[in-house]
C-alpha cells in the first residue's frame, strides 16, 4: 500500500529538521561552481553532491528530506550507491524538482512563466517508481517598475495549482514554491511592499489551489520571508519575522501542515536568524522550517572549492550550517553559537 502523503508531508516536518534544496539545474549549479572555479561535469556535480548527502550528522539529525534535480535522483555515488538510497538511509525522503524553469513569459516583458506540465503526470510515475515522495515547482514573481502584474501572478499560480494536483494523484507530496523575489530590478522595494505583493500572490495561489481540488493536508507550502529588496535591506530580525508571522497567519489555512522558507539570496546567517525568530515567542498553527539551497550550501561549497582534499571541510561547514538551522527551527538559535564554530 503506498505512503499517505499527510504522513510523508508530516515526516518531512519533523521537529527539528528541514530540507535541504541541492535541486539547481545544470545552469544553476554552473554559476555555484563558477565561483569556486570549478568546472560543472556530471562527475563534479556528482562528488559535490554526495559530499553533502554523506555528512552523517547532519543528514541524519537535521535534514528530513532532499530536493534534487533530476540527474541526481538517478545518479549513483561514486562506489555505485543510488543517491536516492544514501539518502533514505539518513532517514530522510527523497524528493525531485519537477518544473523545467522560469522561462520570459510571452507579452510579460520582465516577467517570467514557469514550464514543465506539459508530460508531467508520466514523469511523476518515473519519479515516484526511482522513490521520489515529494516534488517542488517554483514560480517566480518578480517586484519591480510596475511589476509584478495580475497575468503573471494568475498565470503561476495555476500552474502551481496544476502540478500540485498531479503530483498527489501520483501519491507525491507537492511543496507549492511561489517566490517573489527579493533581488529584482533595482531590488530597492520595501518591506512594505513585499508584504502587499506577497500576500496577493498567497490569496491567489490558494483560490487556485482549492479550485484545483489539492488537499491541503498533504502539500506543504515554500514561500518567501516577508523582507526589504536585497539592494536596500534595513529591517530588523524582528520586523521581518513579525512582518512574516502576520502575512502567513492571514492567508494559509492551518490544514496545511508545514511551511519550508527559501533563503532566497539572504545571507546564511540571516536566514537563520529569521526562522529562529518566528520559531520563538509566536503561537503557530503550522511548523515552520526551512527549505534552504544557498543558505545551507554556501559555507560548504566554498570550504570544498572542489578538492578532495576538502571533502572533510566542507562536511564540518555543512553540519554547522544544518546544525544551526536545525536549533532555529525549535527556535533556539543564538548568534553566539555561529562563533562556537
Ligand atoms: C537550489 O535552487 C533551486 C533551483 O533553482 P534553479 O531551477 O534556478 O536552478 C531553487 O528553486 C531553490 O530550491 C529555492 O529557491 C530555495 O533556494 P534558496 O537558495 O533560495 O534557499
Amino acid at each position: 500500500m503506498s505512503e499517505r502523503l499527510e504522513d510523508i508531508a508530516e515526516k518531512m516536518m519533523a521537529d527539528g529538521k528541514g530540507l535541504l534544496a541541492a535541486d539547481e539545474s545544470t545552469s544553476t549549479i554552473k554559476k555555484r561552481f563558477d565561483s569556486i572555479d570549478l568546472e560543472s561535469t556530471e562527475t563534479s556535480r556528482r562528488d559535490y553532491r554526495e559530499m553533502l548527502f554523506r555528512t552523517d550528522e547532519a543528514m541524519k539529525k537535521c535534514i528530513s528530506g532532499v530536493i534534487m534535480f533530476e540527474e541526481t535522483l538517478f545518479q549513483k555515488a561514486a562506489d555505485g550507491t543510488p543517491f536516492v538510497d544514501l539518502i533514505k538511509a539518513a532517514g530522510a525522503v527523497p524528493g525531485i524538482k519537477v518544473d523545467t524553469g522560469a522561462k520570459p513569459m510571452a507579452a510579460f516583458p520582465g516577467e517570467t512563466i514557469t514550464e514543465g506540465l506539459d508530460g508531467l503526470r508520466e514523469r511523476l510515475g518515473d519519479y515516484y517508481k526511482a522513490g521520489a515522495r515529494f516534488a517542488k515547482w517554483r514560480g517566480v514573481i518578480t517586484i519591480s517598475e510596475g511589476l509584478p502584474t495580475w497575468g503573471s501572478i494568475k498565470a503561476n499560480s495555476q500552474a502551481l495549482a496544476r502540478y500540485a494536483a498531479l503530483c498527489q494523484e501520483a501519491g507525491i507530496v507537492p511543496i507549492v514554491e511561489p517566490e517573489v523575489l527579493m533581488d529584482g530590478k533595482p531590488g530597492t522595494h520595501s518591506i512594505e511592499t513585499c508584504y502587499e505583493v506577497t500576500e496577493k500572490v498567497l490569496q491567489t495561489v490558494f483560490a487556485d489551489l482549492f479550485d484545483a481540488r489539492v488537499m491541503l493536508e498533504g502539500m506543504i507550502l515554500k514561500p518567501n520571508m516577508v523582507i526589504d529588496g536585497k539592494n536596500a535591506r534595513k529591517a530588523s530580525v524582528d520586523q521581518v519575522a513579525e512582518m512574516t508571522v502576520k502575512l502567513l497567519k492571514r492567508n494559509v489555512p492551518s490544514a496545511v501542515p508545514g511551511i519550508a522558507f527559501l533563503s532566497g539570496g539572504q545571507s546564511s546567517e540571516e536566514a537563520t536568524a529569521h526562522l529562529s525568530a518566528m520559531n520563538s515567542g509566536y503561537d503557530l498553527p503550522w511548523a515552520l522550517t526551512y527549505s534552504y539551497g544557498r543558505a545551507l550550501q554556501e559555507d560548504a561549497l566554498k570550504a570544498w572549492g572542489g578538492k578532495t582534499e576538502n571533502v572533510a571541510a566542507g562536511q564540518r561547514a555543512f553540519n554547522h550550517r544544518a546544525h544551526m538551522n536545525s536549533l532555529a527551527a525549535k527556535g533556539n538559535w543564538k548568534k553566539e553559537l555561529e562563533k562556537a564554530a
